[in-house]
């Protein structure tokens, strides 16, 4: 394969095997026809870049029935007011500015600058997350953004002084394109700020749970730099959040337009000590994952032999990868537990597991919680304190948790 970056021959170092639509919780009717294809991560060890080598079209995964919509979590509501009051305290002049947002999904951010009169435009390809922006005053086009789309904005709104996102970067095939689109939409000391889920963090944690159809990208601050540089971007800030289980928010500017932040030379040091710019690195990750696995099915089946009930909590994109690639079906996990309305009802992608209504999981509680949602963890043990004092046990594929 080709690196998707910079055109270098590269190849997968392992496969995580079939897996369907991380985000297609379907009904039973529809598992004949369900969508696979092999999950294969790949790194280039000429500009850094760790992808996966085949990903779905992106209509597949992207569309009006999309099953993520980010208000579900509290904790996520006051990060993405937080992100945006600092982008516009930072770097906008309130009465001027323009703002565009990529992967705006249902306005949990651009609410927050719609809501001081903030001339902005959110680019959300899933028709059905975009209505619900609307709802909730955003200024919303339903497209994938790319070069022709951006060059459609300049015309109608005029160049942005921050292009914004999150959790949107990492699922976009041609960054490529992107870079070139956030060129053209960009003024020219405007600034591109987009987080997240960070290289470092998942190695670090064998969350390999974050590789799945949608994030085509993991990125570190090596990479972004090696992608954006021939654009005539650098890297101007870095700023490590803890939304996702550990992310990275990339600054962006013009070259030579800003000064540039000493968090960078530093976070490019540490990524360098901590090997992310070495194939080795990732050998050593395919054997934590295989260990990772080992350990979560053994958990299971021991569940099982004892007679304990076990029940997921949260039916994360992330679980997908963990139950496709361990094997792990109904009859290790009786159903996943989700406050999505859209996912309820249905049935996990590939392995089939029912995904119920949360009121499931508090009416009866299981002996055991598997939780899928660990990036969550604090909203959640809040929230669940009852569980936990009547004898629950939570448990994760996370082997340190
Ligand atoms: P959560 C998605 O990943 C997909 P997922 C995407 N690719 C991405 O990068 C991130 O989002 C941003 C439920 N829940 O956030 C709601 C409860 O049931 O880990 C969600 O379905 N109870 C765009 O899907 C799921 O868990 C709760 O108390 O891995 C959480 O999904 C809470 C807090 C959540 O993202
Ligand atoms: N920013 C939100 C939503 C992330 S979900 C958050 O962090 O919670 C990722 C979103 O990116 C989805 O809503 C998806 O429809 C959108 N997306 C996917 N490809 C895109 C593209 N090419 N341009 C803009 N948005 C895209
Ligand atoms: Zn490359």
């Amino acid at each position: 394969m080709k690196c998707r970056v910079c055109q270098h021959e590269i190849s997968p170092f392992m496969t995580f095997g079939r897996m369907p639509i991380a985000n297609g919780f379907l009904t039973a009717d529809k598992f004949d026809g369900e969508y696979f294809f092999e999950l294969k991560p790949a790194f280039c060890d000429r500009c850094f870049t760790f992808q996966i080598e085949d990903q779905p079209e992106p209509e597949l995964m992207f569309h009006d029935q999309y099953a993520f919509f980010s208000r579900t979590s509290a904790f996520m509501q006051r990060h993405f007011q937080a992100y945006g009051n600092w982008v516009r305290e930072t770097f906008l002049d309130d009465s001027e500015s323009f703002v565009v947002e990529l992967g705006s999904n249902d306005g949990i951010m651009l609410e927050h600058f719609a809501g001081h009169g903030i001339s902005h435009l959110g680019v959300e390809p899933s028709a059905n997350v975009a209505e619900e922006a609307r709802r909730h005053g955003v200024n919303t086009m339903v497209e994938f953004f790319g070069p022709q789309i951006a060059q459609h904005i300049v015309a109608e709104y005029g160049q942005a002084d921050a292009l914004m996102a999150a959790n949107v970067m990492c699922h976009i095939p041609d960054i490529n394109g992107i870079a070139q689109g956030a060129s053209t939409l960009l003024k020219p000391r405007g600034v591109f700020i987009f987080e997240d889920p960070y290289l470092g963090a998942m190695i670090d944690k064998t969350t390999y749970d974050q590789i799945y159809d949608e994030h085509v990208f993991i990125f570190s601050a090596l990479s972004v730099s090696n992608i954006f540089a021939p654009h005539g971007f650098e890297l101007i800030d870095l700023l490590p959040q803890e939304t996702h289980g550990g992310s990275m928010r990339y600054v962006l500017a013009r070259t030579g337009q800003r000064q540039v932040s000493a968090n960078v030379a530093r976070i490019i040091a540490e990524e360098k000590s901590a090997g992310l710019d070495q194939s080795g690195t990732y050998d050593r990750f395919r054997a934590d994952c295989e260990a990772s696995k080992t350990r979560l099915v053994n958990l299971l089946r021991a569940e099982k032999e004892a007679h304990r009930r076990v029940v997921g909590y949260g039916a994360t994109s992330k679980s997908t990868t963990i139950l496709n690639y361990c094997q792990i079906g109904p009859d290790l996990i009786e159903f996943i537990s989700d406050t999505t309305p859209i996912k309820q009802g249905k049935y996990s992608p590939g392995m089939h597991i029912p995904v119920k209504p949360y009121e499931a999981f508090t009416e009866n509680y299981p002996d055991t919680a598997l939780l899928f949602a660990w990036n969550h963890k604090t909203e959640i043990m809040e929230k669940e304190s009852r569980f936990a004092s009547s004898g629950g046990k939570w448990i994760t594929h996370i082997g340190t948790e």
